[in-house]
């Protein structure tokens, strides 16, 4: 049998060297150069285009080569019978960990308003806060929104984090289901995202949250861009509600050159890169998952469709 992998074609020019090397046994099928389908049971997958999985009539698991699955269950002809695993690697949360601390460092220490009095010519101070006076909140504290946490905690940081369900985290405030979202969101001065998109999350950040949050609040979204309603946004910084926001996704992406966040004076673009998949320690993460498969062992990281991640 062989095994399908289908990502951008950057990203199989670097896994194809490593997976050949590290299982020469194994009949590796780089999208395009399918072959016939009949022979693939295993699956490696970004993004795969609609219809793709559903194809693969002898296909027994799909893994996911990042860590959020949305791009996978969407598809309403996914086989939802199959194992779904996705990628947690350390490596990736710790790139995740750097760009929430970097960048909430930046709307902590007013870079935005610095860099535009930089090229005003303007000498000017501003009211500045320590970090322990500045309340932090993580919606999605998961793995990576927990190992942000932490490392923002470690710089002073006032951090809560909010789930799905109810848990206790020694030294955060926690808060979960409808209630917990009002009530982060009310003592949150700079709120991180780090959201699956699922049912419940898409359209989560839209007007009614923003006002939920002090006047003047910042956001930084590096979960999913559909948990985020990107005309209340703009509206939300418009009014003054919203005093910054830092995007790494987009509802489309790559980011459409007329969209305005590109030229918005307190928007931040990056281009989903928060934390790229590793493929050099996402390997090992990846054989160990097939010999727990083939082993009959249970799968770690295994997705629950229902939930959606
Ligand atoms: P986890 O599954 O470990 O954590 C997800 C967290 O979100 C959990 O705490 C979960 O709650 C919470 N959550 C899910 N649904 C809801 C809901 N309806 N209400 C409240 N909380 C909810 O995922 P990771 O931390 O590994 O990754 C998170 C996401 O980050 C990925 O799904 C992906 O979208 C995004 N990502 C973005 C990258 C980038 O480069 N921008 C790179 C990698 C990931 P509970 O604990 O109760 O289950
Ligand atoms: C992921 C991502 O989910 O890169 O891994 O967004």
């Amino acid at each position: 049998m062989a095994i399908l992998v289908r990502s951008s074609p950057a990203a199989l020019a670097r896994w194809r060297p490593l997976l050949t090397a590290a299982m020469p046994e194994r009949d590796f099928r780089f999208w395009p150069e399918l072959g016939d389908p009949a022979d693939i049971d295993m699956a490696l997958v970004w993004q795969p285009e609609p219809g793709l999985l559903a194809g693969l009539a002898n296909l027994r698991l799909i893994v996911c080569l990042g860590a959020g699955v949305d791009g996978i269950l969407a598809d309403p002809t996914f086989p939802r019978h199959l194992p779904v695993v996705r990628l947690v690697d350390p490596y990736m949360t710790d790139a995740m960990s750097e760009y929430v601390v970097f960048q909430v460092l930046r709307l902590h220490r007013q870079d935005l308003d610095y860099l535009a009095q930089q090229r005003a010519g303007e000498w000017h101070e501003r009211a500045q806060k320590n970090a322990c006076e500045r309340p932090v909140g993580i919606l999605g504290f998961g793995t990576m929104g927990q190992d942000a946490g932490g490392k923002l905690k470690a710089l002073g940081f006032d951090v809560a984090g909010w789930s799905r369900t109810a848990k206790e985290v020694p030294g955060f405030a926690t808060y979960a289901g409808a209630d917990g979202l009002d009530a982060i969101l009310a003592r949150s001065e700079i709120v991180v995202s780090l959201l699956p998109l699922t049912r419940e999350t898409t359209g989560l950040l839209d007007a009614r949250a923003f006002a939920r949050l002090p006047r003047g609040a910042a956001i930084v979204n590096a979960g999913r861009g559909r948990s985020l309603v990107e005309p209340d946004l703009l509206a939300a910084l418009e009014s003054g509600q919203i005093s910054a926001a830092v995007l790494d996704v987009f509802h489309t992406e790559p980011l459409p050159s007329d969209q305005p966040f590109w030229r918005h004076p307190r928007v931040v673009v990056t281009p989903h890169i928060a934390a790229e998949t590793h493929p050099a320690t996402a390997l090992r993460i990846v054989t160990e998952t097939f010999r727990c498969f083939e082993a009959g062992l249970p799968l770690p990281n295994r997705v629950d469709p229902e939930r959606g991640y």
